[in-house]
């Protein structure tokens, strides 16, 4: 199995660069029936600093820096954008935003989503017999048929975007503050821009097409997620099928739950406290992987982008890569940008008795996609219709496999209904 590994690392490596070889795997003759399971797990604005196994000055992540003692851990991964949105739509289809044709966050009055012609990882591996499972924010179109049961998941529960995007009765710690869902007969507030507060809409809670909570309640999220994680994973092992579980958290992401955040002996209160709880939630994933199916899955930790600089005291950590130069101007370098704190993200690979344990990689690890085509060619069945849209991007595939970074407007996604950018916030 160790081939499998190398493979993984010299194909080139990104979110979808790390799964599609072994999709290739998967699908390939020789290894048919030894289908691997995947968990993808998302975090939400985490800094790159924010791993303790990156940045000792974080001592926040002791599940995540056990896993990174397992197994393997990335420094030098970069997202394929530095807002959620594009990140999140490359992450699912394996093109950059100027090829899948979502560069901007989509917002709660967005009618859109990810374009429908777009092929997502689920619906490869659906086709290929995994069930397939997604668990938290979806950011990539909310109605009709952008909702992910539409986009090859099975299985969906989670909010349509981002919790910020809509008022909730535990508003959590933002900055500045929300107030709680506007009561009585309309006379509450309405969305107040200056504010950077919507209440309009109270954020809604799926379970596939169904509203199950509105307002969701933001302090019981992460659990609820830890058992509906724990449950596909139960479930999915039970059918005898391999599994895809996609799940994006809404930590660290503002607001940050606002109960179980005692003092933070660093003064990173409630930072710090939430970054535990997320690490509480991802060690309870993994538990239930190690528990379950430990030797046929692979376990990929990472981020959408860098920490929201703007929000002060409630983001995360960029480690080193501060972008003094853009910071003296009184800009932010972090989400947003497309300076180095907006998109290096931390990345972690587990799969024991494949994956090398306590093992570091320094390899530069961009976007890929021409091992997507490799297992496209190598016959999953039933996917005539889009073969000739990617035999188009078969002949794009060399100069495809690029940095973000080297295509600014591909990497760059301003959401200005939260700041105009580059910004700093004078209230930090
Ligand atoms: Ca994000």
């Amino acid at each position: 199995m160790g081939w499998l590994f190398l493979k993984v690392l010299f194909v080139g490596v990104t979110f979808l660069g790390c799964l599609y070889p072994l999709v290739d795997f998967c699908c390939s003759g020789d290894t048919r029936g030894q289908k691997p399971n995947f968990v993808i797990i998302l975090a939400d604005d985490m800094g790159w600093g924010d791993l303790g196994a990156n940045w000792a000055e974080t001592k926040d992540t002791a599940n995540l820096d056990e896993m990174a003692a397992e197994g393997m851990r990335f420094v030098d991964f970069h997202a394929a954008a530095s807002t959620c949105s594009p990140s999140r739509a490359s992450l699912l289809t394996g093109r950059l935003g100027l090829r899948n044709g979502v560069t901007h966050n989509f917002a709660v009055t967005s009618v859109g989503g990810l374009p429908l012609n777009e092929t997502t990882l689920a619906e490869v591996l659906r086709q290929a017999g995994y069930v397939t499972g997604m668990i938290g924010k979806w950011h990539l179109g909310h109605h009709g048929s952008y909702h992910p049961n539409f986009r090859g998941f099975d299985y969906y529960f989670g909010i349509p975007y981002s919790h910020d995007m809509g008022c909730t009765d535990t508003p959590g710690y933002n900055h500045p503050p929300c107030p709680a869902c506007p009561r009585g007969d309309g006379d509450g507030p309405s969305r107040t821009h200056e504010r950077d507060c919507y209440t309009d809409v109270a954020l809604p809670l799926y379970e596939n097409l169904n509203i199950v909570k509105q307002p969701v309640n933001l302090s019981s999220l992460a659990q609820k997620y830890a058992e509906k994680a724990t449950q596909f994973i139960q479930h999915a092992s039970a059918s005898g099928r391999p599994f895809l579980l996609y799940v994006a958290l809404a930590h660290m992401h503002v607001p940050l739950s606002g109960t179980r955040l005692s003092a933070d002996r660093r003064g990173r209160r409630p930072y710090g406290a939430a970054l535990r709880e997320m690490d509480r939630l991802v060690g309870q994933i993994k538990d239930k992987v190690d528990r379950t199916a430990r030797e046929n899955t692979f376990l990929w930790f990472t981020g959408d982008n860098g920490p929201w600089a703007q929000k002060c005291e409630l983001a995360g950590s960029v480690g080193p890569f501060t972008g003094s130069w853009q910071t003296h101007q009184g800009g932010s370098a972090a989400k947003q940008t497309t300076w180095e704190g907006g998109h290096r993200v931390p990345a972690l690979a587990y799969w024991p008795g494949t994956v090398p344990i306590n093992v570091t990689s320094t390899a530069l690890l961009r976007y890929e996609t021409r091992t997507t085509l490799k297992c496209w060619d190598s016959g999953l069945e039933n996917h005539g219709p889009r073969l000739q849209r990617l035999e188009t991007s078969r002949r794009e595939a060399s100069s495809a496999t690029c940095l973000g970074r080297e295509f600014p407007d591909a990497s760059y996604s301003s959401d200005r209904s939260h700041t105009d950018l580059p910004v700093g916030n004078p209230t930090c």
